[in-house]
Parts: structure tokens; C-alpha cells; sequence
């Protein structure tokens, strides 16, 4: 049953054009379609074709204008047909209205819309749904709703013309009562490009933002990757059900409204900051991903790593690389090392699948970008420059994959990239081992690697992993500046000659692979680390490091909180000489998730109600080690009216928040009480309102935040997920199943649903309480959801994917959960195929 990378055969016709009437008419829409077929040089011929289609109603069908009579079955139809080109006609009827998968065509708030990634199209019409099918497309819209956009450029009067071959999977098409916030690009040969960005009427002004981040990113494109647009016109659509971030569409984005909508007082920074990073990686998309499309699904990280990496280097330039470097990291260990270490486990390019939707992972993003920056780092910025300018060169048009993309590398550095290329066939994160020696001026650093097993792939072999280095004197100046080790071994040591002292070595830099470094080290040197390090990334790890560290042991012996990291965070956290946004990241200790699995991979059985608590206990002594500091910066971090998004003030409120959260354990929450009723602007709104809530001071603000922003369903969507987030451990569940009775819970709205459900895996505390309630609770509504949208539910069922972790009383209670669901008769194929795979 599943799809096997080695199984690929191309398919048999090439699509020379397709044309296609949309009649929309709510229940009873209808799509016509007219696609001229020819006969694949490169394939086997065919005496008869296979489209893809589901939940149609074919009304008729036409080759070369003579009715034909396909066999069809719930999957697609099979029709004899000539040996030369012909032209396939056919309608077919579809209800958008009862779609609540949100795959398809569907309608959203009175509007009509699409997702087609990755096999929607099929449920529009019956057509050769695979992304190596790539041809121009016109479309024609019948419609009373007064905008209707697709791809392309606009012929008016509802028409579209694509000239650019794209797979089906980048269709779109809009319909609706939408208003356009508007503006205008010119490219650098010239061409002159109508930006537009529809909204519901009356959020225009809320777009904004959106639209500066998105000139910024089509300048940014053309002078860092030489990377021009392509059509006449730009438009991007926010849409309230959406069951993702956003959709690259070709000239016709679509978005979650969550990541285009921003003013001041409804948006928070890092609302700010994630519309500024997705939509520069919806449009990067226009090279990497349109232009060079996907031979099949198992290549996704072709398209998605690298526009990931792309959408980083991007939001590094804007926003400053210490910064986003640590947060992308923090990220990467919090979904992808997750996921590497459990059963979900699989390589940045799968083997196999049932359900493709199942594997746009943070593995195949994040990892696939990790790949990326550590090919980048092998081969130099001018290496990776070439292969870049060869990559656009040689495929621009084609549906390409890893070996193509490996292979410009190879060719444009003379690089062999065999053994770098288990990076994409590996599952799991290499656990990479140092010991040191020093030695007459010699210091020798011995790294071992190993990866442990993962699913499907019981043996492990050597990767090359990338490993930046620089030695800080006792004094600590720098001695050696940041040098790319370059391990290929299972075992292998490095040498440094000729010091005269004994260095402390700063290990892989920058994260400069993505792997789990074990390194046996006193607190005194991690706190010389945390005091010195000359690279930023390394400083923050010292701490996160020591933090982890100084937390294992409280939960595990009992200890008090460490002096060295006490006095050490202290420090940073008042040197006026780092950005505030960094001091900010130095006062986040590792998550409750993060410490479980840290727990589990050193043998012990994760409490996690004794790791909250220890948690608590540490954040209560860095509040009363530094109060004073704080309260000094809690007034000095203070950004003036009117609100900024940018990088430096949104530091600053950060800075300024973490302050408040520490603050509000000495001053009975009053700063907190004082900010919630005189914040002018969301972020600040919302971090004054967390705080109290987890303090247990928040019945009063919770209900007037609710009254104030009742009518908003994205500021909604905060005031649901915060309750959840931050309601103390023992009454998680009670309060997440009152807000899902809640009358304003609309669980048939992914963002929603997300809120609250997303909520409860972020208080690991409350979810793993040990009655189990709130496992019921969670299964309970993906069970509910599953018949009306499997693919959000497939990707909820991941908040189990931990159960190993647990004690034998917390796994029986998750593995009952999961079998529950996985015995539900109709269950759907994409939380099937998820359950069976968490389940082992
Ligand atoms: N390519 C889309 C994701 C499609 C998800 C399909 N289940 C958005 C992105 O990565 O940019
Ligand atoms: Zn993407």
C-alpha cells in the first residue's frame, strides 16, 4: 500500500496545456476542463491514461470530441486512448461548501479557495496529479463575487493565463468579497509587477506589514541569489481556515489570515517576525520550488529545505544573525530532535509513504535547511555561490531531485558528495562525543559519533559533520578563530599545535551540524564559556547548557540551583554591550520538553510535574539573585509610543517581558497588573496577561481581554491558546475542556483547534498529569475532528509521539489513547497511517 521512492516510472504523457471553466454555484459547482495530451518521449508508451480524481461527479467526457465512457473508481479514471497527441474534455461537479478538509476547492467565510498541495488538485478535476506533470494553464472563473483570481497574469473578466509550466499541486483560484491592499515592485531588468494583498474588507490596514515584508524579500531575492519575479502581477490572499502557514501557489499565495493580518494592538512581535519569515519563504518559493519543481513527493526537501534556508538567511539579514540563529536552533531541537529520537523518525528524504500530507515534518524542513547550512559551511560561500547560479541554470523548468541538486555542487566545486549524501537517507540525530587532551602546546580533541537506530534503519554509517571550532585563552582572548573541522570517521581526532597555555575549546560554533554534542565539562569551564565565548551562539549554548545541567540534577539529587549559572546569567544579563534580544534568549531555560528527553537519554524516567517544579524553584532563584537588574531594565527596556515592529524595539520588549515574567515573583504580580491595564500594544498586552494567569491573578484580565477582542478571531485565538499555556499543571485539562465548550470554540477552524489543543502540549506538566485527563481529553476531539479534517488531526496525534519517555503507567495510558483511535472504524489514512507509526 504505500508509495515507494523506488518505484518511480515517469508518466507515460507529457500536458501540453490545460484549460479549465470553474461555474462556481456553491453545491453545485462545476469545472470543465480541456488538456492536450502527447505521448512522453521518455516513457513507455501507453495505450491508455490514469487521472487522478476524488469525490467527482463526472458528467462527461470527451477525447479529441468524441464521448468516451471511463472506468472510474474512487481514486481517478482509467481511458483508452489514441497513440498520438489528443485533447481530453471533460466536466465534473463538486460541493466546495461541505469540504471542511480544507484539500481542494472549498469555501471559507462566503469565500471561495484552494490548496492543491500536495494532491488537492485531484478533487477539482480529474488530471495527472503528480508534481513531474508540468504545463501552462488558463482558467476561466464564472462567478457573482466580485474578485476572482488564479495564477498567472489576468486577461480580465475572470481569466487567467499561467505562460509557466507548473505542476497541478500549484494551482490556486479565489473567489470573493475581498479588497485589495495594493502596491508595486519593479524588478531589476525592469518589469513593472502589481502587488496585491486581498483581505476582507475593513483589514486592509492590516496588511500592511505584510506587503512591506514582501517588497523587502523581492529586493533581497535579486541581490542575494540574482533571483527576478516572473509575471506581471503578485497576489496574495489571507484566508481564516487554513490548515497551515501559507501556500506558494504560482503569482497567487494563499495564507492563513494569522500570517499576513498585523496592527499594533492585535499582533505581537513574533506575530511580526513569523509573517515577515513566511511570507519571504512563500515567495522564495517562486524560484526554489516553482521554477524547479519536484520530480515526485520523496524530494520535498528539495523545494522545502533550501527555501527554508533561504527564508533564515533572509530573516538573519533583517533581524540579525546571533538572534535568529539561536531561535532557529531552539526550534530545531524542539520539533526536530523530538522527532528524530522517537518513533515518527525518518531521513530528510523518506523512503516510503501512505499519506504524503504526513510528511511536510519539521525533518524535512528544518533538517533538510540543516543540510543545506552544512553543505554551505564544506564548500565555502563562493562554492555554494556557484552551485546556487548552477542550480537555476540547469534545472530553471524542470521537475528535478536530490542527486540533481547534489550534483551542481559536485560539478561547481569538484566536491564528492557521496558520503555527505547520507544526510538524506539517514534518519535520526548522530550523537557526537568529545574528550580532550592537552599536552606539551598540543590540545588533542577526540570526537566519536553515533547514530542510534531509528525505525526501518537498524545500522548507522559515518556522516560528515562539519564541526566549527575556535580555543579561548585563559584570559579570554580568543587564540584561535573559528576553524571548520571536518569528521568523516566514526572516530576521529583533531589536533592544535603550539599553544602556550591550555585553551578552552568552543565547540561546533554556530551549530554547525545538526547533532546532539556530548561533552563531559565542569560548571567553572561552562561558566567561563557563558563569560567569554567570542561566538555568540556558543556563549547562549554555554548557559543552556550549564542550565540543563544545574536542572538535572535538582530534579535527579535534590541540588540547589547552581551559583556559577546564577552569578554567570546575572551577568549577561546586565552587560549594556549585548543586545537586548539576546539577554532576552540568556534568560530562557530549557523547555520542560527538552529536559524530559534529556532525562530519558541518561536513563532516567521523566516526572514531569518534578521537572516542572524544579523548573520553578530555578526561576525563582534567578529572580531573587537579580532583581534589582531587572527591575532597573524593566524600566529602562521600556519602547516609546508609538509601536515599532522592528528588530531592535521588539528586543526590547522582549527584554523587557522576561523581566516581567521574573519580576512577578517578588512584586505579587503589580508590574503585571499596571501593564495589562496600560499596554498600547499586543505583545506587551500579552505577556502582562500570561503572567498573570500563571500566577493565578488573571480572572479579572482574562474576561476584559475577552470582552475587548471578542469580535477578533486571531486576537481570539491567543486568548484561548494562553489559558491553556500557562494554567497551573493541576487544572491544565479542566480548563482546556471548558474553553472547548467554550461558545466561541470553533473547532471546525484549524487555528482554533490549534489554540487549544496546541495549548495543552505546550504545558507539558498538565498534559502528562497522571490521571491521564488530559490524554483522554486530547484523543477525544482528534477523534472528533478526524472525519472532518484528517489532516490537522494527523499532525495534532503527534503531541503522544513522546509516550516512550514515560513511566509504564503514563505509556498504558497514551498507548490506550492511541489504540482507541486507531481501532475507530472510518478512521482516515492520514491519522491511520500517524497512530500506526507512534505505536510502533
Ligand atoms: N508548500 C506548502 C505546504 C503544503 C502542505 C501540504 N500539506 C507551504 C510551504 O512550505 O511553503
Ligand atoms: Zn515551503
Amino acid at each position: 500500500r504505500p508509495v515507494r521512492l523506488a518505484e518511480y516510472t515517469p508518466f507515460p504523457f507529457v500536458v501540453e496545456h490545460v484549460e479549465l471553466w470553474f461555474t462556481l454555484a456553491g453545491a453545485e459547482t462545476r469545472v470543465r476542463s480541456r488538456i492536450r495530451f502527447a505521448p512522453n518521449p521518455a516513457a513507455e508508451p501507453a495505450r491508455e491514461i490514469f487521472l487522478h480524481g476524488k469525490a467527482l461527479a463526472l458528467q462527461w467526457a470527451r477525447i479529441d470530441g468524441a464521448d468516451v465512457q471511463p472506468e472510474t473508481t474512487p481514486k481517478g479514471l482509467t481511458c483508452p486512448v489514441p497513440s498520438g497527441p489528443f485533447t481530453w474534455e471533460a466536466e465534473v461537479q463538486i460541493d466546495p461548501t461541505t469540504n471542511t478538509s480544507l484539500d481542494g476547492l472549498y469555501t471559507s467565510g462566503g469565500m471561495y479557495c484552494t490548496q492543491c498541495e500536495a494532491e488537492g488538485f485531484r478533487k477539482i478535476t480529474y488530471y495527472p496529479d503528480r508534481p513531474d506533470v508540468m504545463a501552462p494553464f488558463r482558467v476561466h472563473i464564472d462567478s457573482d463575487m466580485p474578485v476572482k483570481l488564479s495564477n498567472g497574469n489576468p486577461l480580465g473578466d475572470g481569466t487567467w493565463d499561467d505562460p509557466w509550466p507548473k505542476p497541478a499541486y500549484l494551482f490556486a483560484l479565489v473567489a470573493g468579497d475581498l479588497r485589495a491592499f495594493s502596491s508595486d515592485f519593479t524588478t531589476l531588468s525592469g518589469r513593472h509587477v502589481d502587488l496585491n494583498i486581498w483581505v476582507r474588507p475593513g483589514d486592509e490596514p492590516r496588511a500592511e506589514y505584510a506587503m512591506d515584508a514582501l517588497i523587502r524579500s523581492m529586493k533581497w531575492d535579486e541581490e542575494t541569489y540574482g533571483r527576478e519575479y516572473d509575471l506581471d502581477v503578485f497576489n496574495i490572499v489571507a484566508v481564516d481556515d487554513f490548515n497551515m502557514g501559507a501556500m506558494e501557489n504560482k503569482g497567487l499565495n494563499i495564507f492563513n489570515s494569522k500570517y499576513v493580518l498585523a496592527s499594533p494592538d492585535t499582533a505581537t512581535d513574533s506575530d511580526y517576525d513569523l509573517i515577515e519569515g513566511i511570507i519571504a519563504h512563500e515567495y522564495f518559493h517562486n524560484w526554489t520550488g516553482n521554477r524547479i519543481t519536484c520530480r515526485d513527493w520523496f524530494q520535498l526537501c528539495l523545494k522545502e529545505g533550501l527555501t527554508v534556508f533561504r527564508d533564515q538567511q533572509f530573516s538573519s539579514d533583517m533581524r540579525g544573525a546571533a538572534v535568529k540563529r539561536i531561535t532557529e536552533v531552539m526550534q530545531l531541537r524542539a520539533r526536530q530532535f523530538r522527532e528524530d529520537q522517537g518513533p515518527l523518525a525518518h531521513p530528510v528524504r523518506p523512503e516510503e509513504y501512505i499519506e504524503i500530507n504526513n510528511f511536510y515534518t519539521a525533518t524535512v524542513y528544518e533538517k533538510g535547511a540543516e543540510v543545506i547550512h552544512m553543505l554551505k559551511h564544506l564548500v565555502g560561500d563562493d562554492g555554494y555561490s556557484k552551485a546556487l547560479d548552477l542550480y537555476f541554470d540547469r534545472h530553471d523548468g524542470d521537475a528535478a531531485t536530490i542527486e540533481d541538486w547534489l550534483k551542481v555542487f559536485e560539478d561547481a566545486t569538484g566536491r564528492d558528495l557521496t558520503q555527505f549524501s547520507r544526510w538524506y537517507s539517514q534518519a535520526g540525530t548522530p550523537r557526537l562525543s568529545l574528550t580532550e587532551r592537552f599536552n606539551d602546546g598540543t590540545l588533542t580533541l577526540d570526537f566519536k559519533q553515533e547514530t542510534r537506530p531509528t525505525p526501518g534503519q537498524p545500522t548507522k554509517l559515518p556522516q560528515v559533520i562539519p564541526i566549527a571550532v575556535g580555543l579561548i585563552g585563559p584570559n579570554g582572548d580568543e587564540v584561535l578563530p573559528t576553524t571548520v573541522l571536518e569528521m568523516s570517521e566514526a572516530e576521529q581526532s583533531f589536533e592544535f599545535t603550539g599553544l602556550s597555555a591550555r585553551p578552552v575549546a568552543s565547540v561546533l560554533r554556530g551549530f554547525s551540524a545538526p547533532v546532539v554534542l556530548d561533552r563531559p565539562l565542569d560548571n567553572a569551564t561552562r561558566a567561563f564559556l557563558l563569560a567569554h565565548d567570542t561566538d555568540p551562539f556558543n556563549r547562549w549554548e554555554a548557559g543552556r547548557v550549564l542550565g540543563k545541567e544545574v536542572l538535572t540534577r535538582m530534579i535527579t539529587e535534590g541540588a540547589a540551583p547552581a551559583p556559577d549559572l546564577l552569578t554567570g546569567l546575572h551577568r549577561l544579563v546586565a552587560d549594556a554591550s549585548l543586545e537586548p534580544a539576546y539577554r532576552a534568549l540568556m534568560l530562557g531555560l530549557p523547555s520542560e520538553d527538552d529536559l524530559a528527553q534529556t532525562l530519558f537519554d541518561s536513563g532516567h524516567v521523566p516526572d514531569p510535574a518534578a521537572i516542572h517544579a524544579a523548573r520553578e524553584r530555578l526561576l525563582d532563584a534567578m529572580a531573587a539573585e537579580m532583581e534589582p537588574t531587572l527591575a532597573r531594565l524593566y524600566d529602562e527596556m521600556e519602547t516609546p509610543a508609538p509601536y515599532s515592529p522592528d528588530a531592535e524595539a521588539a528586543g526590547k520588549r522582549a527584554l523587557r517581558s522576561a523581566c516581567l515574567a521574573l519580576l512577578s515573583r517578588r512584586d505579587g504580580c503589580a508590574r503585571a497588573q499596571a501593564l495589562f491595564a496600560a499596554a498600547d500594544n499586543m505583545t506587551e498586552e500579552m505577556a502582562a496577561l500570561a503572567t498573570l494567569v500563571r500566577h493565578d491573578q488573571g480572572a479579572e484580565a482574562v474576561q476584559a481581554f475577552y470582552d475587548k477582542w471578542r469580535h477578533d478571531r486571531l486576537v481570539m485565538d491567543k486568548w484561548f491558546m494562553l489559558q491553556v499555556v500557562h494554567a497551573r499543571h493541576e487544572i491544565m485539562a479542566e480548563t482546556a475542556a471548558a474553553l472547548t465548550a467554550h461558545p466561541d470554540f470553533d473547532w471546525k477552524n484549524p487555528n482554533r483547534f490549534r489554540s487549544v489543543l496546541g495549548g495543552m502540549q505546550a504545558n507539558p506538566a498538565g498534559f502528562h498529569r497522571a490521571d491521564g485527563a488530559a490524554y483522554r481529553l486530547y484523543a477525544d476531539w482528534l477523534i472528533k475532528l478526524d472525519p472532518v479534517n484528517p489532516q490537522t488531526t494527523a499532525r495534532m496525534s503527534t503531541a503522544f509521539e513522546t509516550w516512550a519517555r514515560y513511566d509504564a503507567d503514563r505509556q498504558a495510558m497514551m498507548r490506550e489513547q492511541l489504540e482507541r483511535i486507531a481501532a475507530l472504524e472510518g478512521l482516515s489514512e492520514n491519522t491511520g497511517e500517524m497512530v500506526g507509526r507512534i505505536l510502533g
